[in-house]
């Protein structure tokens, strides 16, 4: 039983992020503009599933284009994956991988106006949703003087599963 909670626990962190966090891209120091510079601002953050992040910036200036890795390296919006120009676009990162966002004003992501987001997995669930059952099945650790319950606290497990892979 006391498995089952903390395998819960944990798969309810990884889950329904109660963590999250919304970054306003550039901020403190600087926004999304000319100036901020994002390779630095990018580097002294975590970012992970479930965040965040904001782009503020006047609309008459600026916009976002979501763009490949190809698009971001050649500063090119012509295959874009989504566009915003409110001027507060939220922009959820939902899973793990990469994502790239340029300015895409003539000229300004060659002034640096680019920013490429590295998603990583939480710490507790680094080797992803899929494997999470199996080291929950085996912790020797707790089960040890418990293998009577084991078949419950499996059973346990699974209905826990069902229940989150909706919220998935
Ligand atoms: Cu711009």
């Amino acid at each position: 039983m006391a498995a089952a909670v903390v395998v819960a626990a944990v798969l309810v962190q990884a889950a329904a992020p109660a963590g999250a966090t919304t970054y306003t891209v550039g901020a403190p120091e600087g926004l999304w503009d000319m100036e901020t510079d994002y390779a630095e601002w990018v580097a002294r953050r975590t970012f992970h599933p479930g965040d965040k992040i904001t782009f503020t910036y006047s609309r008459e200036l600026h916009d976002v284009v979501e763009v490949t890795k190809a698009g971001y390296d050649a500063c090119s919006n012509a295959n874009n994956i989504s566009a915003f120009r409110s001027g507060n676009d939220a922009v959820a990162l939902a899973a793990v991988g990469t994502r790239y966002f340029l300015c895409g004003l003539t000229g300004h992501c060659d002034s640096g106006m680019k920013i490429r987001i590295d998603v990583v997995a939480h710490a507790a669930a680094a080797s992803g949703p899929a494997p999470a059952p199996s080291t929950s099945a085996s912790p020797p650790a707790i089960t040890a003087a418990g293998n009577v319950n084991l078949g419950r606290t499996l059973g346990i497990v699974i209905v826990l599963l069902h229940a989150l892979v909706p919220l998935w």
